[in-house]
């Protein structure tokens, strides 16, 4: 048989790509970019590229693992993993009540449907309180940040990268990373034409990134202190008059209260703490403020520092300052088509932080979750709430958070443990039961949360490329059955989970009165709603409940239905939304332009902007100290490398080699002091302990910092990965134990930590070949 095509959404980063697989039978032999992709328009990346060799990599486990009487896993039925669970999962919550489950969610749910639509319902079924996901490593900070200034922590505004004049970039390099927070596919190509079309690009990195050396003007700033940065050009901005806040001028809150609290950071005051120029902070405030149009976005550096909220804060002070939040070359507020619609401007329930706190540590909850960091000490400490069993769900804490020796005992001293992951990996290991989701080939996907992060309004979906095999679940239906074994009803149906869904959303639509459907009936409803699965009939019914839905008028089934031709392209106006009209578009609907969105989307209590929130106030004495404090000799930061992703892309062996690799750059100044030679390996010290790396020595990281990059560390046994645990490198993560926190958001510190390093003399290793 001819190879087939399929247009298929790349769920390896946040740039959502649209890509082309080219399919042989039941395999994909290449994807290119899809160049008729409404978003994408044929870019790709080497991950991207290598999609078929991702999906077919021989280690994906096929069947699930179960441990058995002697202690090792072994493959299993499907049947038999969940009766497994079941088995054990409810009668634990019973005996021990439900904080006795310890529910870990990792990075890829962002990146698959399954991982949107049903960790809510898993969390709800468990009751737990123990709740910790990758934000507590990652963007925590601009939820609490968003929160509270907007009453909403998804409330996050993007930069306008197609038309901003102006791109003030902090800790963010998506030359490598292709973006976060901000899913732009082409993030290098809408730089360059940002500067290409008159516009300036400044970065703020301590490393000189492949983004940082097409910028206009690059600061290397001194790592973790980008708060007093910020708060300077805000001084500058308010000393200088610079400030004009446009047409949000009467819908903001607290602006005086912000320049008396900018007050003491003067660009001289923060300049040493910052090793910066005092005058060219003054500078950036004042093109800030003069540039047309501009946006300020700061990313993972910005965020997983010591002053992350605070940061993430300032970043939207500045854009509300300059009069840049929510005008078109600002940064405004997507609009996603599964988003709810528009309500009325109004006074909101607002934000609260800290409703309750950690048993163990006494962290304060940051939107129902407790710090990653915490996880540790939760299930090591005994007592009540103890946690006992973990669910987790595509996370590798052992490699992703601090102190993965510690978390690697304390995973192995649990009662019960079960993973969903397509690994046998660093944390999976310790699972007694392994429920491994399917190759993305034989997956839906639809992008749930970036499309909300998306810097043009656009919706698109990929059917399955691939039918699955007989007998095996997609992660929808397992994780539709762990649901049910948490509720205690695991011989109920999948798609009783799905169905109670659409049943209770139609039940609140037609009891409100804002609806389209008000004072329908809900169970008529139902039957309107297309889709082949679960997941399906719940996209549709969002599609129709969302601000460019066709709700459920008579013309919405004037759509063509699932029978009708799914390749066929008709135009369509941005409105009357439906999931038979998406999958008629293959390709994506484009929605236009990011539009200004305020107020409507504010949920403060106030009804407006609250720029000088209560706990962010309480948090700027810290900063205040911070200008006194002596700067450490070194500290450490992380890097990405553009083929990798986190802790799983090290067993692709197309995506190894070259540049990806785990060495510790060092600035030659720093390497010559220490007597470091480059391939040397050094023994890096820090609060949480030691690990070893060969030196790679280069200008691109600026002194008194040496960076390493995560993911690394493959080299525990019991695992199945073998091309990583070839090249295993080493857990940067090791070097902390946990205690260093952005105290608002409870996210560790993972970029800016004091290090010490001992060359071991005698011990080279070429770094270019060195098996790491
Ligand atoms: N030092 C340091 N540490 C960091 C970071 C850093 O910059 N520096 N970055 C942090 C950030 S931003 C993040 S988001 C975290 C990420 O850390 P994690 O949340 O642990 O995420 P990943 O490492 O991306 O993948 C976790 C697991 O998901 C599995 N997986 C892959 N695809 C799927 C799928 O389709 N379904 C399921 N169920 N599982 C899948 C993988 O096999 C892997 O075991 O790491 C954080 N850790
Ligand atoms: N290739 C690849 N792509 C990825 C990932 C991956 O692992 N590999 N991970 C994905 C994930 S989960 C995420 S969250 C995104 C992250 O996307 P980005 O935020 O773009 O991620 P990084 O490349 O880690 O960029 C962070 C930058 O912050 C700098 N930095 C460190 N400390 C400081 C500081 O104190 N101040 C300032 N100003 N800068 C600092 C670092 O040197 C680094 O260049 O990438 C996603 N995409
Ligand atoms: S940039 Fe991201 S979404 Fe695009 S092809 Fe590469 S990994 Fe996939
Ligand atoms: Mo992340």
């Amino acid at each position: 048989m001819a190879p087939q095509h399929a247009p298929r959404i790349c769920p390896l980063c946040e740039a959502t790509c649209g890509l082309t697989l080219t399919i042989d039978g039941t395999r994909v032999t290449r994807a290119r970019g899809d160049r008729d992709d409404v978003f994408s328009r044929g870019f790709i990346c080497p991950k991207g590229a290598s999609f078929g060799e991702l999906d077919a990599d021989p280690d994906r486990l096929t069947a699930p693992l179960v441990r058995g009487e002697d202690g090792t896993l072994r493959e299993a039925g499907w049947e038999e993993a969940f009766d497994l669970v079941a088995a054990r999962l409810r009668p634990m919550i019973e005996a021990y009540g439900p904080d006795c489950v310890g529910a870990v969610l990792g990075n890829p749910n962002v990146h698959t449907m399954a991982g949107q639509l049903y960790p809510p319902l898993l969390l709800a079924a468990l009751g737990t309180r123990n709740v910790f996901t990758a934000s507590t490593l990652d963007q925590m900070p601009k939820h609490v940040s968003s929160g509270l200034l907007f009453g909403d922590p998804f409330a996050i505004p993007v930069p306008d990268l197609d038309h901003t004049g102006h791109l003030l970039l902090l800790g963010a390099n998506p030359l490598e990373s292709n973006g976060s927070l901000c899913t732009a596919p082409d993030f290098p190509g809408k730089l360059k034409a940002l500067r290409a079309r008159g516009g300036t690009l400044t970065v703020v990195d301590p490393r000189r990134t492949r983004t940082a050396r097409l910028a206009d003007r690059h600061l290397a700033i001194r790592p973790g202190t980008d708060a007093l940065l910020l708060a300077a050009v805000a001084h500058v901005l308010f000393e200088e008059k610079l400030t004009d806040l446009g047409r949000l001028t009467d819908l903001v809150d607290g602006v005086a209260e912000v320049r008396e609290a900018t007050a003491g950071f003067t660009p001289e005051a923060v300049a040493s703490a910052c090793d910066l120029d005092a005058g060219e902070i003054r500078t950036i405030a004042r093109e800030l403020a003069a540039a047309p149009t501009a946006a300020v976005y700061g990313r993972v550096g910005s965020c997983t520092v010591e002053h992350g909220t605070l940061t993430s804060w300032l970043v939207d002070v500045l854009n509300i300052l300059t009069g840049n939040l929510d005008r078109p070359g600002g940064a405004l507020f997507p609009l996603s088509a599964t988003d709810r619609p528009p309500r009325k401007p109004g006074p909101g329930k607002g934000f609260a932080l800290g409703r309750w706190t950690s048993r163990v540590g006494g962290h304060p909850e940051a939107k129902s979750e407790l710090p990653l960091a915490a996880l540790a000490e939760e299930m090591e400490t005994p007592g009540e709430g103890q946690i006992r069993a973990v669910v987790a769900v595509a996370a590798n804490p052992v490699l992703s958070a601090p102190d993965g020796d510690r978390l690697d005992r304390a995973l192995a001293g649990l009662e019960f443990m079960v993973s969903v992951d397509p690994y046998l990996n660093e944390t999976s290991r310790h699972a007694d039961v392994i429920l491994p989701p399917p190759p993305p080939s034989r997956s839906a996907h639809f992008d749930f949360a970036f499309n909300g992060f998306a810097v043009r309004n656009q919706v698109r979906y990929s059917p399955a490329a691939i039918p699955l095999e007989e007998g095996r679940p997609d992660e929808s239906e397992i994780l539709a059955r762990l649901v049910l074994a948490a509720a205690g009803t695991p011989g109920a149906s999948p798609e009783v989970v799905d169905e109670g869904v659409i049943d209770r959303t139609l039940a609140t639509a037609v009891a409100d009165p804002r609806s389209p459907v008000h004072g329908r009936d809900p169970r008529e409803l139902s039957t309107h709603l297309t889709g082949l699965t679960g997941p399906e009939r719940r996209l549709d019914l969002m599609l129709r409940l969302g601000p460019y839905g066709a709700g459920f008028a008579p013309n919405a089934e004037d759509a063509p239905d699932e029978s009708a031709d799914r390749e066929s392209a008709a135009p369509l106006p941005p409105q009357g939304l439906t999931l038979a009209r998406l999958l008629a578009h293959p390709h994506g609907i484009d929605l236009g332009p990011l539009r200004p969105r305020l107020p409507a989307l504010l949920k403060t209590r106030s009804g407006r902007i609250e720029l000088f929130p209560a706990p962010l106030a309480a948090d700027l004495p810290r900063l205040r100290a911070a200008l006194a404090a002596r700067p450490a000799a070194l500290v450490l930061v992380g890097r990405r490398h553009l083929r990798s992703n986190n802790s799983w892309m090290h067993n692709v062996p197309a995506l190894t080699g070259g540049s990806n690799r785990c060495t510790l750059q060092i600035h030659p100044a720093d390497a010559a002091r220490l007597g470091i030679e480059d391939g040397v390996r050094v023994r890096i010290t820090a609060d949480g302990g030691a690990v070893e790396a060969p030196a790679e020595i280069t200008d691109a990281v600026r002194t008194g910092v040496v960076s390493l990059p995560h993911g690394w560390g493959h080299d525990r046994p019991g695992t199945r990965t073998t091309v990583a645990s070839a090249r295993p490198g080493v857990n940067v993560n090791q070097l902390l134990d946990g205690s260093r926190l952005d105290p608002l958001s409870g996210t560790a510190v993972l970029n800016g930590f004091p290090v010490t390093l001992t060359p071991l003399t005698g011990d080279r290793v070429p770094a270019r070949t060195a098996h790491l």
